[in-house]
């Protein structure tokens, strides 16, 4: 066995090479691995006793793809191409033997070997375009050559893996091996094929992408089908081009433009966005004053209190990865009517087939209903998920400190209430905790974990722990109003009812924020949420566009009429009615009306979030700014392609942000402050992303 680096070795056993790479965690195709791939297939066809190749990996994965971390660096060699060009140029045949997840660069190595063998539990995918790029190393041009054009253009395009038996069926791979043979195998495969010729290599399968030559239909027909998915994105459209390539030129010049199209999307925003956000994903579970041998709390049985919507969503993640919950209501009618909810919202997704009735009772017998609060005594957590008011709360979590046992969690699922009042009437105030689920809390990833003065690191550590077993994304976050996520929206709610009593009306407002690539503007939201969240009629006193709405019976999506006015199928057009409430309110307001201009409605919405989420820092409210943008991309959807409102700030130039905040001045209303770390940083020429919460 020689050593060609510290990452690969080269075995011969028998007339058969063995080049083994070993570079935890994931296999990146570093400089390293490179190296030694090049290298090692090099001394491979030099050694005469080698009649074919096996290229392997250690630990957990065949090779994940490029090293993501060495993108901003040069060029280093050996290239992509250049030990691409090794792999394929080999006088004898070289097997990729693939466990783990053979992606993106990974996969294109596998893809340039004569041959591909995988274990079952084996994956194979070209992600690039979840981080604003497409396969860069001939995987566009290859894998359609294996697998198709239509399949191909689905693999690139949603970024997604498919397992080794998918793999066998499409081409992609040549043979299953058993788990834990994979070595030894591909050494009796690599003897099978030593002798075959002429040698096989993938740029000279022309069949499939023959196959689809003439038939531009399938390209236009999947951009039709996928033009909302795609909005705003570039990578897809990228992808697309690159396999139509594959489709309608020969290999050398199909590279050409995968080559050409890969260097516009690595220098563009948008794949340095999603590169950051790949890494903020992963940060976001990293709590500096929390270890990583903090010990957990085990969580065998969740009780939740109330069975409303929230409550019925809350309680439908934990059934959903088999631990047993508890509901509590007050009237068995609410009790009834939540636990149905939750049965039909099972049912439905027996319809597009992700779950089988058995799964719906299975799940359901997970959930048990009482009206008892006693019921939630041997609970190791409870959530409380009642109505937002404080007194009610306090007095549940009264209740709850002396029925629950010691040791167990007490959450509250507040959106914004102080929830260190809430802990301040229980005797164990190191056990609560924020667990604010964003609605429909079954479907949104987001989990904004709220830690209050006293949250013991036990207790915090086993609620990011938990929300990664329920499949969402946690931020650590602090106590303020609105934590982190509805903190940065009230500011941007601010701005956009200023505008509308400046002369700005609300559907270009949204179509502003639509366009800048949200799901929805602001006004839409506000209907689909409902007009009337906290609106109490007996008090309300026309003092707002919003409560005139409410008044008129105008309370959102639900009365068919809020913002806007909504036809049976809900959708939206603006509304004469609201024109003119928002008219005569602006009259009487006094202020004088104007044209405003799209780009003063986005730098007023959106520059008032950055600052909002410069002060979320200074307070510490947030650990780091890459976290507040893992709170808006996945808990408001700010487009991923932007990184979010504090990476959004960084590419604009904080200097350019506060330069325009300070000429809107008293616009932006007599309470709008300017951060100073924003000031600070901007003056220094320094990041959001530079600035530790
Ligand atoms: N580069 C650098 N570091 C990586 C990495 C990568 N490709 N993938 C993972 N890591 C780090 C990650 O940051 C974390 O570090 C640790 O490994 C464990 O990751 C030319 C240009 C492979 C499915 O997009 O999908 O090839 O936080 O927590 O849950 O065409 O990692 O521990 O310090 O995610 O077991 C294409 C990205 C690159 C794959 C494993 N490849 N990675 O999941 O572990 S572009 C990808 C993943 C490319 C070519 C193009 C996952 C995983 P730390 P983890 P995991």
């Amino acid at each position: 066995m020689g050593a060609i680096n510290a990452v690969a070795t080269l075995a011969v056993e028998g007339d058969i090479g063995i080049l083994t790479l070993n570079s935890p965690p994931v296999n990146a195709l570093s400089q390293q691995v490179r190296d030694g791939i090049h290298k090692g297939i090099q001394q491979a066809v030099a050694d005469t006793a080698v009649q074919a190749i096996v290229l392997i990996c250690e630990g957990k994965t065949f090779f994940a793809g490029a090293d993501i971390t060495e993108f901003t660096q040069g060029p280093l060699s050996p290239s992509f191409p250049e030990m691409i060009d090794a792999i394929e140029g080999s006088p004898k045949p070289v097997v990729a033997a693939i466990h783990g997840t053979a992606l993106g660069g990974g996969l294109e190595v596998a893809m340039a070997c004569s041959y591909r063998i995988a274990v079952p539990s084996a994956k194979c995918g070209l992600p690039e375009v979840n981080l604003g790029l497409l396969p860069g190393a001939g995987g566009t041009q290859r894998l359609p050559r294996l697998v198709g054009p239509e399949q191909a253009l689905d693999m690139v395009t949603s970024g997604k893996p498919i397992d080794a038996r998918t793999a066998l069926a499409s081409g992609l791979i040549d043979e299953l091996i058993p788990e834990g043979e994979l070595r030894n195998s591909a050494i009796e495969f690599a003897r099978k094929i030593a002798r075959n010729r002429p040698l096989r290599r993938v740029r000279d399968m022309n069949d499939k992408v023959a196959a689809a030559r003439g038939k531009p239909e399938i390209f236009a027909d999947f951009r039709k089908a996928n033009a909302r998915k795609f909005r705003g994105f570039l990578a897809p459209e990228y992808n697309i081009r690159s396999i139509e390539a594959a489709v309608n030129q020969p290999f050398a010049e199909g590279l050409q433009v995968e080559q050409q199209l890969f260097k516009e999307l690595m220098q563009g925003t948008q794949s340095a966005a999603q590169r950051y956000v790949f890494f903020a994903e992963r940060q976001v579970w990293k709590i500096p004053d929390v270890p990583d041998d903090t010990p957990i709390i085990p969580i065998k049985k969740v009780g939740i209190v109330g069975a409303g919507t929230m409550g019925g969503g809350i309680a439908m993640n934990f059934v959903n990865v088999g631990i047993p919950v508890t509901i509590v209501e007050t009237r068995q009618d609410a009790l009834d009517r939540g636990l149905g909810v939750v049965r039909k919202n099972y049912e439905r997704s027996t319809k597009s087939g992700k779950l089988t009735m058995a799964d719906v009772d299975k799940r359901m017998s997970l959930l048990t209903g009482t009206l008892e609060l006693e019921r939630l005594a041997d609970c190791d957590l409870v959530i409380e998920a009642i109505f937002e008011n404080m007194d009610v709360k306090q007095g549940v979590f009264a209740k709850l400190d002396k029925i629950v046992k010691q040791g167990a969690i007490l959450a509250t699922n507040t959106s914004a209430l102080d929830i260190n009042d809430i802990a301040s009437v229980v005797k164990r105030p190191e056990s609560v905790i924020g667990l604010h689920f964003f609605s429909p809390a079954n479907v949104m990833r987001l989990l904004e974990v709220v830690r209050t003065r006293h949250s013991s690191k036990p207790v915090i550590a086993t609620a990011m722990q938990l929300a990664k077993k329920i499949g969402k994304i946690a931020a650590l976050v602090g106590v303020c109003p609105g934590f982190v996520g509805n903190r940065i929206l009230h500011a941007r709610t601010l701005q956009a009812d200023a505008m509308l009593l400046e002369g700005a009306m609300p559907w270009q407002i949204d179509k502003v924020l639509y366009d800048f690539g949200l799901p929805m503007g602001q006004f839409a939201m506000a209907d689909l949420a409902g007009l009337d969240l906290g609106w109490v009629k007996e008090r309300s006193a026309s003092a707002t566009i919003r409560e005139v709405l409410c008044e008129a019976d105008r309370r959102g999506q639900k009365t068919g009429a809020g913002y806007y006015d909504y036809d049976e199928q809900r959708h939206p057009s603006p509304s004469p009615v609201t024109e003119k409430i928002i008219r005569d309110f602006a009259a009487k307001s006094g202020l004088p009306q104007r044209q405003l201009s799209d780009q003063e409605i986005l730098e007023r919405c959106v520059y008032v979030q950055i600052n909002e989420g410069a002060r979320i820092l200074e307070e510490k409210i947030a650990i780091r700014a890459s976290d507040i943008d893992i709170v808006w991309i996945n808990g408001y959807g700010w487009p991923v392609y932007r990184g979010g409102p504090m990476f959004y700030g960084d590419t604009i130039g904080l200097k350019h942000v506060v330069a325009k905040l300070k000429a809107y001045g008293p616009k932006l209303g007599s309470n709008f402050t300017i951060s100073p770390l924003l000031e600070k940083l901007a003056a220094e020429g320094k990041r959001l992303q530079d600035a530790a919460g």
